[in-house]
Protein backbone atom coordinates (compact mmCIF):
# COMPACT_ATOMS: atom_id res chain seq x y z
CA UNK A 1 0.00 0.00 0.00
CA UNK A 2 1.13 3.38 -1.09
CA UNK A 3 2.21 5.37 2.23
CA UNK A 4 0.76 9.31 2.25
CA UNK A 5 2.82 11.72 5.13
CA UNK A 6 1.94 15.33 5.92
CA UNK A 7 1.91 17.13 8.64
CA UNK A 8 0.65 20.74 10.36
CA UNK A 9 1.91 23.09 12.46
CA UNK A 10 0.30 23.76 15.94
CA UNK A 11 1.02 27.34 16.11
CA UNK A 12 -2.83 27.86 16.35
CA UNK A 13 -6.34 27.30 14.92
CA UNK A 14 -7.04 25.03 12.01
CA UNK A 15 -8.03 27.29 9.05
CA UNK A 16 -10.34 26.56 6.29
CA UNK A 17 -7.33 27.18 4.34
CA UNK A 18 -5.54 24.18 6.04
CA UNK A 19 -8.77 22.22 5.83
CA UNK A 20 -9.35 22.75 2.06
CA UNK A 21 -5.94 22.60 1.55
CA UNK A 22 -4.63 19.81 3.27
CA UNK A 23 -6.54 18.25 6.16
CA UNK A 24 -9.93 17.26 3.74
CA UNK A 25 -7.91 15.31 1.22
CA UNK A 26 -5.87 13.79 4.56
CA UNK A 27 -9.94 12.03 5.61
CA UNK A 28 -10.21 11.55 2.38
CA UNK A 29 -6.66 9.36 1.14
CA UNK A 30 -7.48 7.51 4.98
CA UNK A 31 -9.04 4.26 2.88
CA UNK A 32 -6.31 3.94 -0.37
CA UNK A 33 -3.28 5.23 1.59
CA UNK A 34 -1.31 3.89 4.77
CA UNK A 35 -1.44 7.10 6.06
CA UNK A 36 1.37 9.41 8.75
CA UNK A 37 -0.29 12.51 9.70
CA UNK A 38 1.72 14.47 12.49
CA UNK A 39 1.69 17.33 14.12
CA UNK A 40 4.71 19.11 13.59
CA UNK A 41 5.62 21.21 17.29
CA UNK A 42 9.47 21.26 16.19
CA UNK A 43 8.36 23.35 13.08
CA UNK A 44 6.23 25.59 15.36
CA UNK A 45 9.50 26.83 17.20
CA UNK A 46 11.13 28.55 14.30
CA UNK A 47 9.12 31.46 14.70
CA UNK A 48 8.27 33.65 17.95
CA UNK A 49 6.02 31.54 19.60
CA UNK A 50 4.04 31.57 23.11
CA UNK A 51 5.81 28.83 25.16
CA UNK A 52 3.06 28.43 27.81
CA UNK A 53 0.57 27.91 24.82
CA UNK A 54 2.79 25.23 22.75
CA UNK A 55 1.24 22.17 24.90
CA UNK A 56 -2.49 23.38 24.67
CA UNK A 57 -2.34 24.09 20.79
CA UNK A 58 -0.48 20.80 20.03
CA UNK A 59 -3.63 19.24 22.05
CA UNK A 60 -6.37 21.47 20.43
CA UNK A 61 -5.13 20.45 16.69
CA UNK A 62 -4.91 16.66 17.57
CA UNK A 63 -8.54 17.60 19.07
CA UNK A 64 -9.04 19.36 15.44
CA UNK A 65 -8.23 16.48 13.09
CA UNK A 66 -10.01 14.26 14.81
CA UNK A 67 -13.17 16.08 14.97
CA UNK A 68 -12.41 16.81 11.00
CA UNK A 69 -12.23 12.97 10.57
CA UNK A 70 -8.99 11.74 11.24
CA UNK A 71 -9.70 8.17 12.01
CA UNK A 72 -6.62 6.79 14.27
CA UNK A 73 -7.59 3.45 13.57
CA UNK A 74 -6.92 4.37 10.11
CA UNK A 75 -4.08 6.85 10.43
CA UNK A 76 -1.08 7.19 12.19
CA UNK A 77 -1.70 10.42 14.03
CA UNK A 78 1.16 11.73 16.39
CA UNK A 79 3.27 14.37 17.51
CA UNK A 80 6.76 14.93 15.74
CA UNK A 81 8.38 15.41 19.09
CA UNK A 82 7.62 11.95 20.28
CA UNK A 83 9.34 10.70 17.37
CA UNK A 84 13.35 11.16 18.59
CA UNK A 85 14.42 10.24 14.74
CA UNK A 86 13.33 13.22 13.14
CA UNK A 87 15.40 15.63 14.44
CA UNK A 88 18.21 12.66 14.08
CA UNK A 89 17.59 12.41 10.52
CA UNK A 90 17.33 15.97 9.89
CA UNK A 91 20.36 16.33 11.19
CA UNK A 92 21.79 13.92 8.66
CA UNK A 93 20.34 15.53 6.11
CA UNK A 94 21.92 18.83 6.74
CA UNK A 95 25.14 16.94 5.19
CA UNK A 96 23.59 16.70 1.97
CA UNK A 97 21.32 19.97 1.57
CA UNK A 98 23.51 23.07 0.17
CA UNK A 99 22.88 26.51 2.14
CA UNK A 100 21.74 27.86 -1.33
CA UNK A 101 19.02 26.02 -1.72
CA UNK A 102 17.45 26.72 1.53
CA UNK A 103 18.10 30.50 0.72
CA UNK A 104 16.16 30.42 -2.30
CA UNK A 105 12.88 28.68 -0.65
CA UNK A 106 10.26 31.32 -1.25
CA UNK A 107 8.78 30.31 2.45
CA UNK A 108 12.38 31.33 4.09
CA UNK A 109 12.22 34.57 2.10
CA UNK A 110 8.72 35.67 2.84
CA UNK A 111 8.84 34.36 6.88
CA UNK A 112 12.59 35.88 7.29
CA UNK A 113 10.95 39.80 6.52
CA UNK A 114 9.04 39.34 8.58
CA UNK A 115 12.11 38.28 11.59
CA UNK A 116 14.32 41.04 13.15
CA UNK A 117 17.04 38.56 13.76
CA UNK A 118 16.84 35.74 11.46
CA UNK A 119 16.82 31.77 13.12
CA UNK A 120 18.71 29.37 11.23
CA UNK A 121 15.94 26.74 12.38
CA UNK A 122 13.80 28.57 9.92
CA UNK A 123 16.15 28.20 7.18
CA UNK A 124 17.10 24.82 7.61
CA UNK A 125 13.11 23.86 8.52
CA UNK A 126 12.42 22.33 4.58
CA UNK A 127 15.54 20.17 5.84
CA UNK A 128 13.23 18.93 8.88
CA UNK A 129 10.50 18.40 6.77
CA UNK A 130 12.33 16.18 4.32
CA UNK A 131 13.30 13.96 7.18
CA UNK A 132 9.28 13.82 8.42
CA UNK A 133 8.04 12.45 4.84
CA UNK A 134 11.08 10.13 4.52
CA UNK A 135 11.80 8.84 7.60
CA UNK A 136 8.65 6.71 6.80
CA UNK A 137 9.54 6.25 2.65
CA UNK A 138 6.35 7.70 2.13
CA UNK A 139 5.66 8.97 -1.45
CA UNK A 140 3.20 10.68 -1.80
CA UNK A 141 2.96 14.24 0.52
CA UNK A 142 -0.27 15.78 0.40
CA UNK A 143 -0.02 19.36 0.50
CA UNK A 144 -1.37 23.04 -0.35
CA UNK A 145 0.68 25.15 -3.29
CA UNK A 146 2.67 26.70 -0.42
CA UNK A 147 4.69 23.57 -0.15
CA UNK A 148 5.69 22.16 -3.20
CA UNK A 149 8.73 24.07 -3.44
CA UNK A 150 9.34 22.05 -0.47
CA UNK A 151 8.33 19.03 -1.50
CA UNK A 152 10.79 19.52 -4.58
CA UNK A 153 13.85 19.95 -2.12
CA UNK A 154 13.26 16.97 -0.51
CA UNK A 155 13.40 14.85 -3.38
CA UNK A 156 16.15 16.57 -4.12
CA UNK A 157 17.63 15.78 -0.67
CA UNK A 158 16.74 11.74 -1.20
CA UNK A 159 18.24 12.15 -4.36
CA UNK A 160 21.61 13.37 -2.84
CA UNK A 161 21.91 10.85 -0.02
CA UNK A 162 21.06 7.82 -2.30
CA UNK A 163 23.67 8.63 -4.47
CA UNK A 164 26.63 8.83 -1.74
CA UNK A 165 25.02 6.04 0.62
CA UNK A 166 22.65 3.91 -0.59
CA UNK A 167 20.76 3.87 -4.06
CA UNK A 168 17.53 3.91 -3.97
CA UNK A 169 16.86 3.90 -0.18
CA UNK A 170 14.65 6.62 0.10
CA UNK A 171 11.76 6.94 -2.46
CA UNK A 172 11.68 10.69 -3.94
CA UNK A 173 8.08 11.68 -2.87
CA UNK A 174 5.33 13.70 -5.11
CA UNK A 175 3.47 16.47 -3.56
CA UNK A 176 -0.16 15.90 -4.49
CA UNK A 177 -2.05 19.14 -5.17
CA UNK A 178 -5.83 19.29 -5.09
CA UNK A 179 -8.23 21.85 -6.44
CA UNK A 180 -8.23 24.07 -2.87
CA UNK A 181 -4.18 24.55 -3.57
CA UNK A 182 -4.47 28.61 -2.45
CA UNK A 183 -7.67 29.56 -0.16
CA UNK A 184 -6.98 33.50 0.00
CA UNK A 185 -7.06 35.00 3.19
CA UNK A 186 -9.50 37.62 4.33
CA UNK A 187 -7.34 40.29 3.16
CA UNK A 188 -8.18 39.13 -0.35
CA UNK A 189 -4.59 39.17 -1.12
CA UNK A 190 -1.96 36.77 1.08
CA UNK A 191 -2.78 33.16 1.45
CA UNK A 192 -4.99 32.71 4.35
CA UNK A 193 -1.98 31.88 7.18
CA UNK A 194 -1.99 31.29 11.44
CA UNK A 195 0.75 33.98 11.27
CA UNK A 196 -1.32 36.43 9.29
CA UNK A 197 -4.29 36.60 11.38
CA UNK A 198 -6.45 36.69 8.01
CA UNK A 199 -7.94 32.93 8.73
CA UNK A 200 -11.69 31.50 9.69
CA UNK A 201 -11.01 28.99 12.24
CA UNK A 202 -12.84 25.36 11.50
CA UNK A 203 -14.45 25.33 15.30
CA UNK A 204 -15.49 29.15 15.11
CA UNK A 205 -18.55 29.53 16.35
CA UNK A 206 -21.21 31.28 13.52
CA UNK A 207 -21.33 34.25 15.63
CA UNK A 208 -17.45 34.40 15.41
CA UNK A 209 -17.29 33.16 12.10
CA UNK A 210 -20.07 36.02 10.71
CA UNK A 211 -17.95 39.16 12.77
CA UNK A 212 -14.93 37.53 10.80
CA UNK A 213 -16.14 37.83 7.71
CA UNK A 214 -17.87 41.40 7.51
CA UNK A 215 -15.02 43.23 7.51
CA UNK A 216 -13.59 40.90 4.60
CA UNK A 217 -12.63 42.40 1.33
CA UNK A 218 -14.45 42.80 -1.58
CA UNK A 219 -14.04 43.98 -4.84
CA UNK A 220 -12.91 47.35 -4.44
CA UNK A 221 -14.85 48.16 -7.37
CA UNK A 222 -18.01 48.21 -5.27
CA UNK A 223 -17.73 51.13 -3.18
CA UNK A 224 -21.26 51.68 -2.74
CA UNK A 225 -24.60 48.72 -2.55
CA UNK A 226 -25.38 50.14 -6.53
CA UNK A 227 -21.72 49.39 -7.71
CA UNK A 228 -21.66 46.39 -10.12
CA UNK A 229 -18.84 43.74 -9.13
CA UNK A 230 -16.75 41.30 -10.79
CA UNK A 231 -16.99 37.99 -8.89
CA UNK A 232 -14.27 35.96 -10.65
CA UNK A 233 -11.84 38.80 -8.64
CA UNK A 234 -13.43 38.64 -5.27
CA UNK A 235 -12.42 35.98 -2.39
CA UNK A 236 -15.98 36.10 -1.19
CA UNK A 237 -17.25 34.41 -4.80
CA UNK A 238 -14.48 32.03 -4.15
CA UNK A 239 -15.13 30.89 -0.80
CA UNK A 240 -18.83 30.26 -2.17
CA UNK A 241 -17.43 27.97 -4.27
CA UNK A 242 -16.07 26.00 -1.91
CA UNK A 243 -19.38 26.21 0.59
CA UNK A 244 -22.29 26.93 -0.97
CA UNK A 245 -24.36 24.82 -3.46
CA UNK A 246 -24.10 25.62 -6.97
CA UNK A 247 -27.24 27.11 -7.43
CA UNK A 248 -26.54 29.82 -4.79
CA UNK A 249 -23.25 30.22 -6.53
CA UNK A 250 -24.89 31.11 -9.91
CA UNK A 251 -27.02 33.34 -7.72
CA UNK A 252 -24.37 35.09 -6.01
CA UNK A 253 -22.44 35.69 -9.44
CA UNK A 254 -25.39 37.65 -10.86
CA UNK A 255 -26.59 39.37 -7.92
CA UNK A 256 -22.70 41.17 -8.00
CA UNK A 257 -22.69 41.75 -11.45
CA UNK A 258 -26.04 43.45 -11.56
CA UNK A 259 -25.83 44.96 -7.84
CA UNK A 260 -28.68 43.12 -6.78
CA UNK A 261 -27.40 42.38 -3.71
CA UNK A 262 -24.55 44.11 -1.53
CA UNK A 263 -21.17 42.21 -0.31
CA UNK A 264 -22.35 42.03 2.73
CA UNK A 265 -25.47 40.03 1.60
CA UNK A 266 -23.47 37.49 -0.14
CA UNK A 267 -21.26 37.25 2.96
CA UNK A 268 -24.31 36.76 5.38
CA UNK A 269 -25.16 33.91 2.87
CA UNK A 270 -21.53 32.53 3.02
CA UNK A 271 -20.94 33.26 6.59
CA UNK A 272 -24.48 30.70 7.05
CA UNK A 273 -22.80 28.15 4.95
CA UNK A 274 -19.79 27.86 6.39
CA UNK A 275 -21.39 27.69 9.81
CA UNK A 276 -23.32 24.78 8.57
CA UNK A 277 -20.65 23.12 7.03
CA UNK A 278 -18.58 22.73 9.71
CA UNK A 279 -21.71 22.06 12.25
CA UNK A 280 -20.81 18.27 12.38
CA UNK A 281 -17.26 18.86 12.94
CA UNK A 282 -18.15 21.59 15.95
CA UNK A 283 -19.73 19.21 17.71
CA UNK A 284 -17.06 16.43 17.39
CA UNK A 285 -14.95 18.49 18.72
CA UNK A 286 -16.81 19.57 21.40
CA UNK A 287 -17.01 15.74 22.68
CA UNK A 288 -13.71 15.27 22.68
CA UNK A 289 -12.44 18.27 23.78
CA UNK A 290 -14.40 16.82 27.13
CA UNK A 291 -11.67 13.83 27.30
CA UNK A 292 -8.70 15.13 26.90
CA UNK A 293 -7.11 11.83 28.22
CA UNK A 294 -8.73 10.44 24.99
CA UNK A 295 -6.76 12.31 22.62
CA UNK A 296 -3.34 11.90 24.39
CA UNK A 297 -4.02 8.21 24.47
CA UNK A 298 -4.45 8.65 20.41
CA UNK A 299 -1.51 10.29 20.31
CA UNK A 300 0.85 8.18 22.41
CA UNK A 301 -0.32 5.17 20.48
CA UNK A 302 0.31 6.84 17.36
CA UNK A 303 3.84 7.63 18.30
CA UNK A 304 4.65 4.13 19.37
CA UNK A 305 3.45 2.64 15.62
CA UNK A 306 5.61 5.83 14.19
CA UNK A 307 8.61 4.94 16.19
CA UNK A 308 8.80 1.35 15.00
CA UNK A 309 8.89 2.75 11.32
CA UNK A 310 11.57 5.87 11.81
CA UNK A 311 13.81 3.20 14.42
CA UNK A 312 13.85 0.66 11.53
CA UNK A 313 14.63 3.75 8.85
CA UNK A 314 17.17 4.79 11.10
CA UNK A 315 19.17 1.52 11.45
CA UNK A 316 19.54 1.42 7.63
CA UNK A 317 21.00 5.06 7.42
CA UNK A 318 23.53 4.59 10.27
CA UNK A 319 24.46 1.52 8.72
CA UNK A 320 24.55 2.80 5.20
CA UNK A 321 26.90 5.83 6.71
CA UNK A 322 29.45 3.55 8.77
CA UNK A 323 28.45 4.39 11.97
CA UNK A 324 29.20 2.47 14.53
CA UNK A 325 26.17 0.52 16.23
CA UNK A 326 25.48 1.13 19.71
CA UNK A 327 25.42 -1.92 21.82
CA UNK A 328 21.75 -1.73 22.89
CA UNK A 329 19.14 0.63 20.72
CA UNK A 330 17.85 3.32 22.92
CA UNK A 331 14.67 2.93 24.02
CA UNK A 332 12.82 6.19 24.74
CA UNK A 333 9.23 6.23 25.72
CA UNK A 334 7.67 9.37 26.14
N1 LIG B 1 -4.19 29.12 2.57
C1 LIG B 1 -3.95 27.85 2.30
N2 LIG B 1 -4.48 27.28 1.18
C2 LIG B 1 -4.25 25.96 0.90
N3 LIG B 1 -3.52 25.15 1.69
C3 LIG B 1 -2.98 25.69 2.81
N4 LIG B 1 -2.21 25.17 3.79
C4 LIG B 1 -1.94 26.12 4.71
N5 LIG B 1 -2.51 27.28 4.35
C5 LIG B 1 -3.16 27.05 3.18
C6 LIG B 1 -1.77 23.77 3.85
O1 LIG B 1 -2.10 23.29 5.15
C7 LIG B 1 -1.13 22.33 5.54
C8 LIG B 1 -0.67 22.62 6.94
O2 LIG B 1 -0.06 23.90 6.99
P1 LIG B 1 0.88 24.29 8.21
O3 LIG B 1 0.10 24.75 9.35
O4 LIG B 1 1.77 23.21 8.54
O5 LIG B 1 1.83 25.33 7.63
P2 LIG B 1 1.62 26.56 6.79
O6 LIG B 1 1.45 26.24 5.36
O7 LIG B 1 2.80 27.37 7.09
O8 LIG B 1 0.25 27.16 7.35
P3 LIG B 1 0.02 28.59 7.82
O9 LIG B 1 -1.38 28.75 8.21
O10 LIG B 1 0.52 29.49 6.75
O11 LIG B 1 0.88 28.66 9.14
P4 LIG B 1 1.95 29.71 9.61
O12 LIG B 1 1.35 31.04 9.39
O13 LIG B 1 2.14 29.39 11.06
O14 LIG B 1 3.14 29.45 8.78
C9 LIG B 1 -0.01 22.39 4.51
O15 LIG B 1 -0.15 21.28 3.64
C10 LIG B 1 -0.26 23.66 3.78
O16 LIG B 1 0.16 23.58 2.42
Amino acid sequence: MARVFSGIQPSGELHIGNYLGAVQRWVALQSQYQCFICIVDYHAITQDYDVSMLETRTLDMATSLLAAGIDPERTVLFVQSHVLEHTELAWVFTSVTPIGELERMTQFKDKSQRQESVLAGLLSYPVLQAADVLLYKADTVPVGEDQVQHVELMREIARKWNARYGDGFFPEPQALVGEAKRIVGLDGQAKMSKSLGNTIGLLDQPEVIWQRLRPAMTDPARVTRNDPGTPEICNIYHLHQHFSPKKTVEEVAHKCRTAGWGCLDCKRVLADNIANAFKPIRQRAAELKKRPEQVREILAAGAAKAREVAQETMRGVRERMGLLPARTEAVVDR
